[in-house]
């Protein structure tokens, strides 16, 4: 039988198989081979005399370490324009980590109701260009909450985004009233118990949601200077167009992704980010 891991205590992992929840104990060798079972796991495993084992873990198409979920496929990262105020080079890195984890990003901005949207289009404009989906949201009202939800089928989805910006709130307008009808919001949301928890999957329209925040350290320096470009996706279709192999687009002559920023086809900001990651970068200094 096949299923996913949505949650690990001491040893023991809940296996969603269908409708049901197993809880299962690894099979010792996998300690042998270095391998832990984690939530996000597709495991396979065996049922006897009511004692479930994971037999085998499958490969893993991702693994975060904080939080530690393997298999997500999915962001929403989560800002507002005020309250607290956009911070964009932030935003920009919350993208370019989402990228490294080849993940799918949904950009959600909450709180529109605080805000004339016009003075604001500019900075959604400049992800539209990259070719990012934005969302605009008041977790308040409910204003794009529906249409969030269609994106949660067959992902396992991440919420991550600064503190205050109502990641909370969009998670309980997402399936708060879906499980108050099943009468389980307490156990699938409670924060009551357990202090030091894992994460655990929150099983939801065809999809699962992590039920912690991704990414709240957003240490990009482990990235090497010469990998940050796939970073941006607006970069991807120019990169191999420069005439130096091997630019990284920053002090090169007769470079691809310079020359869409000077015509416009590249954001001038995101670029702009971009020379501060590769300035940032650890092997980034005196080597050209
Ligand atoms: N005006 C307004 N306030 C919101 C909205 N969504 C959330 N908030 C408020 O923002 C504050 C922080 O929300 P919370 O969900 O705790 O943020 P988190 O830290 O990202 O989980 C709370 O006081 C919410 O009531 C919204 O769409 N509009
Ligand atoms: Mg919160
Ligand atoms: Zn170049």
């Amino acid at each position: 039988m096949q299923g996913t891991i949505i949650k690990g205590i001491a040893g023991f992992y809940y296996v969603k198989i269908d409708n049901d929840i197993i809880e299962c104990k690894a099979r010792g060798r996998f300690r042998l081979d270095e391998l832990t079972p984690m939530v996000g796991d597709r495991v396979e495993i065996s049922v006897k005399n009511n004692k479930g084992v994971i037999e085998k873990i499958y490969e893993r198409s991702s693994e975060l370490i904080r939080p530690a979920v393997s298999n997500v496929t999915q962001a929403f990262i989560i800002f507002t324009f005020k309250n607290p105020d956009l911070n964009s080079d932030l935003l920009n890195k919350f993208l370019m980590i989402c990228e490294y984890h080849n993940l799918k990003i949904v950009v959600c901005f909450n709180k529109i109701d605080l805000v004339d949207i016009d003075e604001y289009m500019k900075i959604v404009n400049m992800l539209r260009k990259a070719e990012y989906e934005i969302m605009l949201i008041n977790a308040k009202s409910g204003e794009g909450i529906e249409e969030l939800k269609r994106h949660l089928s067959n992902n396992i989805t991440v919420f991550c985004g600064p503190s205050g910006v109502g990641k909370s709130t969009i998670l309980n307008q997402l399936i708060g009233n879906d499980l108050m009808k099943t009468g389980d919001i307490s156990a699938k949301l409670g924060r009551g118990k357990h202090t030091t928890r894992h994460s655990e999957l929150v099983d939801f329209n065809d999809g699962f949601i992590v039920d912690t925040p991704g990414f709240t350290s957003l240490d990009t320096l482990f990235i090497p200077r010469d990998e940050i470009q796939f970073y941006f996706p607006e970069f991807r279709e120019l990169i191999g167009q420069c005439r130096f192999t091997g630019c990284i687009h920053y002090k090169e002559p007769n470079c691809a992704i310079k020359e869409a920023v000077d015509e416009n086809e590249i954001d001038k900001e995101r670029y702009d980010f971009y020379v501060k990651c590769i300035e940032e970068a650890p092997d980034g200094r005196n080597k050209r």
